[in-house]
C-alpha cells in the first residue's frame, strides 16, 4: 500500500473535468486486410488505437499478471530490494529525476533480460527464474507484434523496405524498455467532477511505439487535437499501440505522438504493462526520406542517445520534442 502525507497530497492532485468513456477510439484487427490503413489513419489522427487479434496468447498475459500482482503485493521493505527503479528496477511514486510523483509503484526493466537479473534475483530469490521465463514468454510475443504493427505501418504508408522500423527493434542494441506499473486503489479520490489524484501525469512516451496492456481497470485518458481529453475503455484482452515522439520525427509529424495520463482509481487497483520500442542508442532520429516529398525536415537531426540524455532532466510534461523542432 502506498502511504501519502498531508502535505504530498497537494502534488497529487491534477484539475480535469470528468471525461466520458470514448467510442472514438480506432480498433484494429490485426487479422483483417484493413489493418494497414486503419493503422496509419489512427497514427495521423489519433496517434493511438486499439489492438484485436495480437497473437499474444491469454496465458502469456495472465502468467505475467499474476506474478507481477505477487510482486506488488510483497511487504515494502521486500520490493525495495529490487530498487532503485534507475536505470532499473523497483520505483515508488517517483518518476525520474526531476520531482515528478504518481500514485503508483512500478518495475521498470530493460526487455534485454541479461541486465534485469542482478535486480529481479534480489527481490525474486527462488521465484527468479520462474518470473524470469514469464517474462520471457509474454516479451517475446509482444516483440513479434510490435514487428507485425510496424511493418505494418511502413506498408501502409508505402515506404519500402517494409522493415525500416521493425529493424530498429530487431536490432540486438535495440534500446527497448518493459514497464510494469501497479496503481493501488486510492481511497482519497477526488469526490469533485474536476478533482483527480494523478497516477501517471500527462507525457507522451520518448520511443518509437509503446504497446499498453493493462487488467479490467480504468484510468488511461489520452488527448486529443483540439486539446480535451478523453477516458479510454479498459479491455484487459487488447493491446492499446502510443505513438511515440521518436516515430513523430520520423514521419516527420505525419503521425502524431500521443499525450496521455493515468488517473487514480477510487475503487480497484489498476495493473498495467508497456513495452516501449526504442532504438539503439547511435541511430539517427530523422525523417525518412521517403516521406519528405521535396519538403524540409520539421526537426533537427539527433540520435536516440542525445534525445535520451534530453529527457533525463524534463518534468514528465514538458514538450520535449520542442527543443528539437526546427523553427
Ligand atoms: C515516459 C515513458 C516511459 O515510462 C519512460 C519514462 C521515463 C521514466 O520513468 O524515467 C521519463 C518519461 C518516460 C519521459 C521524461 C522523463 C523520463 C520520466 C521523465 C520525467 C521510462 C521513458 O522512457 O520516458
Amino acid at each position: 500500500m502506498l502511504s501519502k502525507s498531508p502535505t504530498e497530497q497537494y502534488t497529487y492532485v491534477m484539475n480535469c473535468k470528468q471525461t466520458t468513456f470514448s467510442s472514438e477510439i480506432p480498433l484494429v484487427d490485426l487479422s483483417k486486410p484493413d489493418a494497414k490503413s486503419l493503422i496509419v489513419n489512427a497514427c495521423e489522427e489519433f496517434g493511438f488505437f486499439k489492438v484485436i487479434n495480437h497473437g499474444v496468447s491469454m496465458e502469456a498475459i495472465s502468467k505475467l499478471e499474476s506474478e507481477a500482482m505477487n510482486f506488488f503485493s510483497l511487504p515494502l521493505i521486500e520490493k525495495e530490494k529490487a530498487g532503485p527503479a534507475y536505470p532499473f528496477g523497483y520505483g515508488n511514486k517517483s518518476i525520474g529525476h526531476s520531482g515528478d510523483v504518481g500514485w503508483l509503484e512500478y518495475l521498470l526493466l530493460t526487455t534485454n533480460q541479461e541486465y534485469n537479473s542482478p535486480t529481479l534475483s534480489s527481490a525474486f530469490g527462488q521465484n527468479t527464474e520462474k518470473f524470469r521465463t514469464v517474462l520471457d514468454d509474454y516479451m517475446c510475443a509482444v516483440r513479434k507484434m510490435a514487428c507485425e504493427i510496424l511493418d505494418f505501418m511502413a506498408e501502409g504508408l508505402n515506404i519500402q523496405p517494409n522493415n525500416v522500423f521493425s529493424k530498429l527493434l530487431m536490432d540486438k542494441d535495440s534500446d527497448s524498455l518493459f514497464r510494469m506499473n501497479h496503481y493501488p486503489a486510492c481511497p482519497e479520490q477526488g469526490e469533485d467532477d474536476d478533482e483527480n489524484m494523478i497516477g501517471f501525469g500527462e507525457h507522451t512516451d520518448p520511443q518509437i511505439i509503446s504497446l499498453l496492456r493493462s487488467n479490467n481497470t480504468s484510468g488511461l485518458q489520452i488527448s486529443l487535437r483540439d486539446g480535451s481529453w478523453i477516458s479510454v475503455p479498459p479491455d484487459h484482452s487488447s493491446f492499446f499501440i502510443n505513438v511515440g515522439d521518436s516515430l513523430q520525427v520520423m514521419t516527420n509529424g505525419r503521425f502524431r505522438s500521443v499525450r496521455h495520463r493515468v488517473v487514480a482509481n477510487g475503487l480497484k487497483s489498476r495493473l498495467s504493462m508497456i513495452y516501449f520500442v526504442g532504438p539503439p542508442l547511435s541511430e539517427k532520429i530523422a525523417p525518412l526520406p521517403s516521406l519528405m516529398k521535396g519538403k524540409e525536415s520539421l526537426y533537427k537531426e539527433f540520435t536516440w542517445f542525445e534525445y535520451k540524455n534530453s529527457n533525463y532532466g524534463s518534468r514528465l510534461a514538458d514538450n520535449r520534442l520542442g527543443h528539437f523542432e526546427r523553427i
